[in-house]
């Protein structure tokens, strides 16, 4: 990695900066794909389907059996980590369901707040080199947990670890279909695949191109999505061989990954270099990694003052805090989507099975956004009841306002009822 000496605040910016992708072609060659499944529906996704990845499709759903024998393809080992991810997860999410709470907001007048699991969503899961079945769980436990009624999967992909972990989360459909036209299809549903509110997921840049364009057309996705990330800080009391790990974890992902490692520690960033080399030889991603660690950069720093405002700027998906008082710093980070504290903490358990949520924002998004939680799976419906005595109590103070808002008709709703009671 490029090791960047003291750079000037002035520099950060542009040091920090992601690359920017022209969305433009990507969307002329999308839109078409969206259009041709809106009008022609399932035969329009057979036709992609051979089309893009010579496949013949003759069933876009799963077939029962194959959800049924996906448990037998695979290992007891395997089943057991992903039931014991799957009880993770489930039990750090489940606590970010909230009881309802009435509110009596002044005498007679109560409002409360409901969450309403969102009615139907969809869950995309992209084939390609590594089966995401870890994602499965990510996104299928939030809306299990929400009371989502239907939750559609489509994937490339017939892994059978994907449809185990589909099955274990509750999954109603789950369709083989990939690509922009599986965004379209669960956009504007066909004759096999429902329509739904919602869709979640990751995907390459035509699958993230696709959801930004429904999500136009009154469709909500989660978030942006861009190539995934980690920014390090490490001092001297971090383990140089753990922290060339983390790096190629994350690098491991795709040659657009981004690497960033942040140190007030000369002596730290060079020996992280030298175990960087020696590991990622020993990967089979080595290429994709390699790719990866060429585009990142080490950069060193005065102070720990720096470092925060460095990390603050620079908003990470993922930050790893491999220092002394980890705990202290990551008190004083604004900007991040998931912190991991120490030695100890790698982001692959935090990726896989610790308990919360891998989808989180990237890009420079943590500073505005969250990763999905229950919260991405629900909407919140506010209620309120108003007693006579309470319409007595607030009733002058909505005539006020709606006289001076020149809104009449509002004023005489609250007027008409407070007359008929005197
Ligand atoms: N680091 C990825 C999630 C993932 N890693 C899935 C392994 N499998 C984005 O947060
Ligand atoms: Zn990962």
């Amino acid at each position: 990695m490029k090791i960047i000496a003291f750079p000037e605040r002035g520099q950060w910016a542009n040091l920090l900066a992601r690359p920017v992708q022209d969305s433009r072609e990507i969307e002329e060659k999308v839109a078409p794909i969206l259009a041709d499944v809106k009008n022609k529906g399932d035969q329009a996704i057979r036709e992609l389907a051979f089309k893009f990845d010579k496949v013949t499709l003759d069933s876009l759903a799963f077939p029962a059996e194959a959800m049924e024998r996906a448990a037998d393809l695979l290992d007891d080992t395997l089943k057991d980590a992903i039931q014991q991810a799957y009880r993770n997860i489930r039990t750090f999410h489940s606590k970010q369901l909230q009881a309802v709470g009435k509110i009596e907001t002044m005498p007679g007048v109560t409002c409360w707040r409901k969450s309403v699991g969102i009615e139907k969503v969809g869950i995309y899961i992209p084939g390609g080199t590594a089966p995401l079945f870890s994602t499965v769980l990510m996104l299928g436990v939030p809306a299990q947990l929400a009371g989502c009624r239907e939750v559609i999967l489509c994937t490339p992909s017939d892994h059978p670890a994907i449809l185990y972990a589909a099955k274990l989360v509750g999954v109603t459909k789950a369709f083989r279909i990939g690509g922009a036209q599986a965004i379209a299809a669960m956009a504007y549903g066909t004759e096999t695949v429902p329509k739904v509110y919602k869709i979640f997921g990751p995907g390459n840049q035509y699958v993230t191109s696709a959801k930004m364009l429904v999500s136009k057309e009154g469709v909500a996705i989660d978030m942006p999505a861009g190539p995934s990330e980690v920014a390090v800080y490490a001092d001297d009391t971090a383990v140089p061989s753990f922290v060339a790990a983390d790096l190629l974890s994350q690098a491991e992902h795709g040659a657009d990954s981004q690497v960033l490692l942040v140190s007030t520690s000369k002596k730290l960033l060079s020996a992280v270099n030298l175990a960087l080399v020696g590991q990622m030889d020993r990967l089979p991603r080595k290429d994709l990694a390699a790719r990866a660690i060429e585009n990142s950069k080490a950069i060193l720093v005065e102070s720990e003052t720096d470092v925060i405002d460095l990390l603050n700027e620079y908003a990470a998906e993922h930050l790893i805090l491999s220092v002394a008082n980890a705990e202290k710093i990551s008190e004083k980070i604004i900007n991040a989507g998931s912190i991991f504290l120490g030695n100890y903490t790698p982001e692959s358990c935090g990726d896989y099975a610790s308990g919360t949520n891998h989808t989180l924002p990237t890009n420079g998004h943590a500073r505005a956004y969250s990763g999905v939680s229950v919260d991405s799976f629900v909407k919140k419906i506010t209620v309120q009841s108003i007693t006579v005595q309470g319409l007595r109590n607030l009733g002058p103070v909505v005539e006020a306002m709606a006289e001076a808002e020149s809104l009449d008709a509002h004023r005489n709703a609250v007027s008409i009822r407070l007359k008929s009671l005197e």
